[in-house]
């Protein structure tokens, strides 16, 4: 390695161990990245739980290339482009019926920030102007601007960047392993921790609040899978109470558990849903908020001329992004992918679920083509035990991710059983020898 690393400030990343002894990748191929020293890696993760037909597809590259010769850039605002119409016009054909309207952001996080910024906005606007509380969750991930973190529960993610948000509170999270761990699929305990809102309800009186939001499931901060009948229960509590519900499927969007959306997995729908990631299959950066004909409407009063949501991104439905994402949705459609999660989560969580038992290893939770596997902090030493699992991984091949003492798995849906086997080996072998 000659190159100079020092002028990277590197994201989310142990910068100064990262230089010493850099992973740096240089192609990818379907399930396999390519390092600088030629190996072949596994990917596990789809990247980071982006890439979900798998890398370099056809569609995808071809619509890319094809819409830079065309037109590079369009100005978003009070103009537009015919593409970006198509694609809101192919997406509200996979989403819940009723969030029919799109918004485009650039990224997740942005997404988060508008979904918040239009459910304040939306009570506003029909005259209801005391509801301006966000109600997020302890453990929650929703980006890192400055509305994500302060509705997030990541301490680490929180505590360097002052007060954030005003009027935030939070659910208590809904990890519970004294009576859930090594369940296959969704918990049969805690739908219960769902009554939370209702204390904080009381405590705040529903007219000061405008939003729950909540991931369906938990993803980055170590795989969480909502328990039975817990997500229902918030969407009943919100109704009763006129709070608007947001679901934060950044992580869950495309395919992930099984249906297009968690919202359709689980049976439950909220008046807001963020996307990112998957939309593009990770090619191009692009986000999107999904809302209903009312709220969307709601905005639409006033004089015509006037602009009714004033918020928006150079970026918003980019048309590189567009034409990604159009390849991309072609692509789920061709193969099946938005629902493969479905055929292949059976034997992903056998594989997984055959992890219990070796040391270390004290939970293991899955859904769709989710899994997460956690192991008992070094004493002292949190994430460090994962972390070092990690690495031995990706010398054996295999991309993992790890947060904590938490192992993620999130393969691209294109898996194949022999890439499972492959996986769950290199994880077994992993966890002896850390033993
Ligand atoms: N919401 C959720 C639920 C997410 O998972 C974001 C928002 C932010 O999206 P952007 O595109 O701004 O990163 C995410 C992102 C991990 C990991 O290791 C997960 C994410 C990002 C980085 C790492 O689990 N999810
Ligand atoms: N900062 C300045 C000075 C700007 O002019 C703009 C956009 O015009 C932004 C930030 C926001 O950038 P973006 O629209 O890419 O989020």
């Amino acid at each position: 390695m000659t190159q100079n690393l020092d002028a990277y400030w590197m994201p989310f990343t142990a910068n100064r161990q990262f230089k010493q002894a850099p992973r740096l990748l240089t192609g990818a191929d379907g399930m396999i990245f390519t390092d600088d020293r030629g190996r072949q890696i596994l990917d596990g993760i789809a990247g980071l739980w982006c890439v979900n037909a798998g890398h370099n597809r056809p569609k995808i590259v071809e619509a890319i290339q094809r819409q830079a010769a065309l037109l590079d850039f369009a100005p978003p605002f009070q103009m537009a482009h015919p593409m970006v119409f198509e694609l809101a016009n192919r997406l509200i054909e996979l989403t819940p019926a009723s969030l029919n309207k799109v918004f485009f952001t650039n990224s997740g996080s942005e997404a988060v920030d508008t979904a918040l910024k239009m459910a304040i906005a939306y009570h506003r606007v029909r005259g209801d102007a005391s509801r301006t509380r966000l109600i997020g969750r302890e453990r929650g991930y929703h980006g890192v601007n400055f509305g994500g973190i302060s509705v997030g529960g990541i301490v680490g993610n929180r505590k360097l960047f002052g007060p954030m948000l005003g009027g935030v509170d939070h659910l208590c999270h809904t990890h519970d392993p004294a009576r859930n761990a090594f369940s296959v699929g969704q918990p049969l305990h805690g739908a219960e921790f769902a009554n939370d809102l209702e204390k904080l309800i009381a405590l705040h009186d529903a007219s000061t609040i405008a939003a729950v939001i909540v991931e369906p499931v938990a993803g980055s901060t170590g795989v969480l899978i909502p328990p039975l009948g817990y997500l229902q229960r918030l969407r009943e509590i919100c109704d009763k109470h006129g709070i608007l519900l947001i679901f934060d499927e950044v992580i869950t969007g495309f395919g992930r558990t099984g249906q297009p959306f968690a919202a359709q997995t689980f049976g439950v729908t909220p008046d807001l849903m963020t996307a990112a990631k998957g939309l593009t299959n990770g090619c191009v950066p692009m986000g999107a908020v999904f809302a209903t004909q009312a709220i969307h409407d709601t905005f639409m009063t006033g004089p015509e001329h006037l602009i009714e949501f004033p918020h928006g991104y150079t970026y918003s439905g980019h048309p590189l992004a567009c034409a990604a994402a159009l390849g991309t949705l072609d692509t789920y459609a061709d193969e099946g992918l938005l629902t493969r999660a479905t055929e292949m989560q059976g034997y992903f969580a056998e594989g997984l679920h055959s992890l219990k038992g070796l040391p270390h290893v004290i939970d293991i939770r899955n859904i769709g083509l989710i899994g997460g596997v956690e192991l008992t902090p070094l004493p002292g030493e949190p994430g460090k035990r994962a972390f070092s699992l990690f690495l031995d991984c990706w010398e054996q091949g295999l991309l993992i991710r790890t947060t904590g003492d938490t192992v993620a798995l999130s393969p691209p849906l294109i898996i194949e059983r022999s890439h499972i086997d492959q996986m769950i080996d290199t994880l077994r072998k992993a966890l002896v020898k850390a033993a």
